[in-house]
């Protein structure tokens, strides 16, 4: 008998049909009615197949006494009740590594789209000021600026990379002192953010760094400071940032992640200052498929008994 899998959100068409050859698939996203399919079926799911952003909740895991894995779509895991897991004895996979040169590339775009207004130069050729008013009020240099990155690991390590060729000078913060890398380390997120340009976020969401960027951490980036952030909105005091874009406490910010997505603060949607995207730092055909590959290939490996290729520590 094929194994139960409960599909939180699905995956990219190749993989599904995968999923859909080797398990019996259950879909949670196009269920109308979620506590139906979950009586229904709920006590022979063996796995979960869910996303960075949908995630498991504890609720769930606790309806699925059968369960033996939980499969995420996306390095982050915030979103998934480690601790209902651990519980359990269930392990969960992720997709690091696969998505770590994009999620940098939209760090670095971000970041050079908001120094460089892209936005309102996109706007002003299409609104015929070039042609009114002539040419765009000047924006800002990256190369030469400073780089402070919060969490220097898999995607840190290549948005500094990336900067670097651009002439920009990088330091970090997170929890400890890395001796292998090159950059100056600060054990204070307020003090990094006082020394540099840009302050981009690359830590992992969840309870450990909810809200560590506060009112104080943007007043010491400062009116003439940038904030990246392709990390997780919860990282970010929501309402302290949209105060100090609107205050212009802060030059500008770049932001692929929010608090509620997929909701965003009304008050950013008319701020120049601001670049915003959905969500999309991993959203390639090709990232997203090698993604999907990964939770395909890690269910395979567990039902057949072998090392599962990307679990969580
Ligand atoms: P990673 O290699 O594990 O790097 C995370 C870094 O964050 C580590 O260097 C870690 O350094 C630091 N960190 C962890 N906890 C911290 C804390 N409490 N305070 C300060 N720093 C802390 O992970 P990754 O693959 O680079 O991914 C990072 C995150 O990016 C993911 O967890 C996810 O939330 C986000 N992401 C977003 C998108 C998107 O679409 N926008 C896509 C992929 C990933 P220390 O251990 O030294 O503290
Ligand atoms: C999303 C991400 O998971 O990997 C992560 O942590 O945030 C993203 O890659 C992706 O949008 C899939 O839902």
């Amino acid at each position: 008998m094929r194994p139960d899998v409960l599909v939180i959100f699905p995956l990219r068409p190749r993989a599904m049909a995968q999923l859909e050859a080797s398990y019996a698939l259950h879909h949670l996203w196009r269920a109308e009615d979620h506590d139906q399919l979950l009586r229904a079926v709920g006590s022979s799911v063996r796995a979960i197949v869910t996303t960075g952003e949908r995630g498991a909740s504890a609720a769930l895991i606790d309806r699925l006494p059968a369960l033996e894995i939980v499969a995420c779509f996306g390095v982050g895991i915030d979103a998934i009740d480690r601790a209902a897991c651990a519980r359990r004895g269930v392990p969960i996979t992720n997709t690091p590594d696969v998505l770590t040169e994009d999620v940098a590339d939209m760090g670095l775009v971000l970041m050079l789209a908001a120094l460089r207004n892209i936005r309102g130069g996109d706007r002003w050729v299409r609104e015929g000021r070039w042609r009114t008013e002539g040419p765009m009020p000047l924006t800002v240099r990256a190369g030469g600026k400073r780089l402070g990155i919060l969490g220097l690991g898999r995607i840190g390590k290549a948005l500094a990379r990336r900067a670097e060729v651009m002439g920009m000078s990088v330091a970090y913060h997170g929890r400890r002192r890395q001796p292998d890398v090159p950059y100056p380390y600060f054990a204070s997120l307020e003090e990094l953010a006082r020394e540099v340009d840009v302050l981009a976020l690359t830590c992992p969401g969840g309870a450990e760094t909810r809200g560590l960027v506060t009112a104080a951490v943007l007043d010491a980036l400062g009116p003439q400071g940038w904030l990246v952030n392709v990390a997780r909105g919860s990282v970010c005091d929501e309402p302290a940032l949209v105060r100090a874009l609107v205050e212009r406490r802060i030059a500008g910010a770049a932001l692929d992640v929010f608090a509620d997505e997929p909701n965003v603060p009304e008050a950013l949607l008319g701020l120049d200052s601001v670049i915003l995207q959905p969500h999309a730092a991993s959203g390639t055909v090709e990232t997203r498929d090698a993604m999907a590959q990964l939770v395909v290939d890690n269910l395979a490996a567990h039902f057949a008994g072998r090392p599962l290729l990307t679990p969580v520590g």
